[in-house]
């Protein structure tokens, strides 16, 4: 029998670059919450990928970003945390973006990390350039420094997705399988709920909106004879007009959230959904790391 390898690799990159749809990609379900809001991913999320011989525990990370407020320092700090003792360290560059200054910061930052892996670059989203597009940003990622090799991929048509997965597999060390196959992610129920519903609120509202949200879920209460969960949860923002951004003219806004988060928990559950949504005003909570805590973002 061949040896079984195993270990964790990292997927880094600025926000937006396309590592949680990445993330989904390869575990063939959606795990991660994705949106074009950059800062979309506050949780350091574990996915588990499982081949016969191999088990590459994908970390999904936060972008690297100068922090501007209590969560924002929160979110660094369990990248970093993320970071270390990583066997695979996967930077994620977006193909039509050209290199800029967030991407030779990341990539000055994590090939300075101690201990740290030579990075793999991931080209991500190349559907959406073309062969001229391509070659100019290849060109670019040579000026970056010193790489292990570059992996083109596309999150949205799966192009690349699996010989990246293999080059990933491929630089893990023996170890053993150290989840149970049918283990997707490390996140509680819960975080995943909250963060379903999240995405759902970073995906209908803008400007200061989506920054100012947290979702807290209650307990979750299955009525097995009629196959449903009922899931009680309360979408803060910090302020009044805010509050009435979400909620929308009539209750149109918070209805439209509810209606695609009850589809997205659906999926995740395996259950009939039945989701109550309240919004609620809390000043100022993402100054307050108790409050930070409290939504689970972070550690
Ligand atoms: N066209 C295209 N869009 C993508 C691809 N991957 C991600 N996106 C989009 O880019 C945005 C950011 O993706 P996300 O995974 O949340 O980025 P993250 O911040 O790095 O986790 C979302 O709107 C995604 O739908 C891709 O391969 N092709
Ligand atoms: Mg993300």
């Amino acid at each position: 029998m061949s040896e079984f390898h195993s270990g964790f690799a990292a997927l880094v990159g600025r926000p937006n670059a396309g590592k949680s749809t990445l993330v989904n990609a390869l575990i063939g379900a959606k795990v991660a919450i994705t949106s074009n809001t950059p800062q979309t991913t506050r949780h350091r999320l574990r996915a588990i990928f499982n081949t016969a011989d191999a088990q590459a525990i994908f970390v999904d990370t936060p972008g690297l970003h100068k922090p501007h407020d209590a969560l924002g320092e929160e979110v660094n700090r369990s990248t970093y945390k993320a970071l270390e003792d990583v066997d695979v360290l996967a930077l994620l560059i977006d193909a039509s973006q050209p290199v800029g200054k967030g991407d030779r910061w990341i990539f000055d930052f994590v090939t300075h990390l101690p201990r740290a892996p030579k990075p793999l670059l991931v080209l991500s989203k190349v559907d959406l350039v073309d062969a001229d597009e391509l070659r100019s940003q290849h060109e670019r990622l040579e000026t970056l420094g010193d790489f292990d090799e570059i992996c083109e991929i596309s999150a949205i048509t799966g192009q690349g997705v699996s010989t990246f997965a293999n080059a990933v597999v491929a630089r893990l060390p023996a170890g053993p399988r150290w989840f149970p196959t049918d283990v997707q992610t490390d996140q509680p129920m819960e975080v995943m709920i909250a963060e379903f519903i999240r995405e759902k609120v970073l995906r209908s509202t803008f400007d200061e909106v989506p920054h100012a949200t947290g979702v807290e879920v209650g307990e979750l209460d299955y009525d097995e004879k009629r196959d449903l969960t009922s899931i009680y949860a309360t979408i803060y923002v910090e302020r009044e007009s805010q509050k009435g951004i979400v909620v929308g003219k009539g209750g149109a806004g918070i209805k439209a959230i509810g209606t695609s988060a009850r589809a997205d928990l659906e999926q995740l559950l395996g259950t009939r959904v039945y989701l109550d949504l309240r919004v609620k005003v809390k000043k100022n909570w993402r100054r307050d790391a108790a409050q930070i805590r409290r939504f689970g973002y972070g550690e």
